[in-house]
């Protein structure tokens, strides 16, 4: 759908030959049921395992999940994207995989799914409005795209862009922002183990209105890096735009780190609101993974690169 003149590559023309062999039993027992992803509606997703790299805080419900979304392109209000992307169309889907790349090419939605296992990630989302939720999202490394896509040596950065047709998303005229909403990440962000694309979040496909049918989670940075319904992964050797940015640099930076000691110019980042809850409580560096990613911010003054 995304692009009407794009050639569908089969899964082996997308993956290396090596990776390919070697990863054609773990497909075999991962069991995707493939025709799932393509009913549209939320269809219930099996097979997949519980990532270690999982939070057990408890999991904000299904239903606050689903009607509180931000989703410019489907309406400004939280509750809009759930009533506005009710029939968005996500299959067929392709994603473009071009930029610093040995061949650029274009990948299926079921090629995508295969490369690697499902696995269910139990994260904390924080929104640089101050809100957080806890999802249990089903997906795989983005890492696992990565290898497949075959980056030249040149390529340093990532770069998402979302499906966008204003006849299906005609509430974006009223957002104030370029479309298609596009983001960003270093290679070595992209490539590190936290960082997953979604196919889904409560055992059942993604819904619309958070991103179907594939999206990005980066958990230890603001919500709005996490780009939804991906229609194209660029490489590149210079740092690329990201929507957030070409709207207000001022407000909101590329590196976009969740960090309760670097306010956003009109209000604090030091505290969060749980959907669901009453009261605030205090937001954590790197969104509670710093453990796992503050290497990646060694020498970089975070206050000049928020
Ligand atoms: N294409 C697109 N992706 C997007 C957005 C958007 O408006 N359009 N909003 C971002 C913001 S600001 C946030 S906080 C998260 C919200 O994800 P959720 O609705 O699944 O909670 O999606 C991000 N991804
Ligand atoms: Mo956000």
């Amino acid at each position: 759908m995304p692009k009407q003149n794009s050639v569908s590559l089969p899964y082996s023309e997308v993956t290396p030959k090596a990776a390919y062999l070697s990863r054609r039993d773990l497909i075999k027992t991962a069991a995707l049921p493939l025709a799932a992803f393509q009913a549209g509606a939320a269809t219930k997703l099996s097979g997949y395992k519980k990532s270690g790299f999982s939070t057990s805080e408890k999991q904000t419900p299904y239903n606050a999940i689903t009607t509180y979304n931000n989703y410019y392109e489907f309406g400004l209000d939280k509750d809009m994207p759930a009533v506005n992307a009710r029939n968005f169309k996500t299959s067929p889907w392709t994603i473009r995989i071009d930029g610093e790349v040995a061949k650029e090419k274009t990948i299926d939605f079921d090629a995508l799914m295969k490369l690697a296992p499902l696995e269910e990630r139990v994260y904390r989302l924080r929104c640089v409005e101050g809100w957080s939720m806890v999802v249990p999202w089903i997906g795989f490394p983005l890492s696992a795209l990565i290898k497949a896509a075959e980056p030249a040596s040149k390529a340093k950065f990532v770069q998402f862009e979302t499906y966008f047709d204003l006849k299906q998303m005609p509430e974006a005229r009223y957002a104030g922002l370029p479309f298609p909403y596009i983001e960003a990440l270093r290679m070595d962000e992209a490539m590190h183990p936290l960082t997953i694309l979604s196919a889904g979040l409560y055992g059942e496909t993604m819904p619309n209105q958070n991103g179907a049918p594939v999206r990005l989670v980066v958990p230890w940075k603001y919500g709005f890096k996490s780009v939804k319904s991906i229609a194209r992964i660029r490489f590149t050797e210079k740092k690329p735009l990201t929507t957030w940015t070409i709207a207000n640099p001022r407000e909101y930076g590329f590196q976009a780190n969740v960090n309760p000691e670097v306010d956003h110019p009109r209000w604090s980042q030091a505290r969060e609101r749980r959907i669901g809850e009453f009261g605030k409580r205090d937001t954590l560096k790197f969104n509670g993974y710093a453990d796992q990613v503050a290497s990646l911010y060694g020498g970089l003054d975070l206050r000049k690169n928020y």
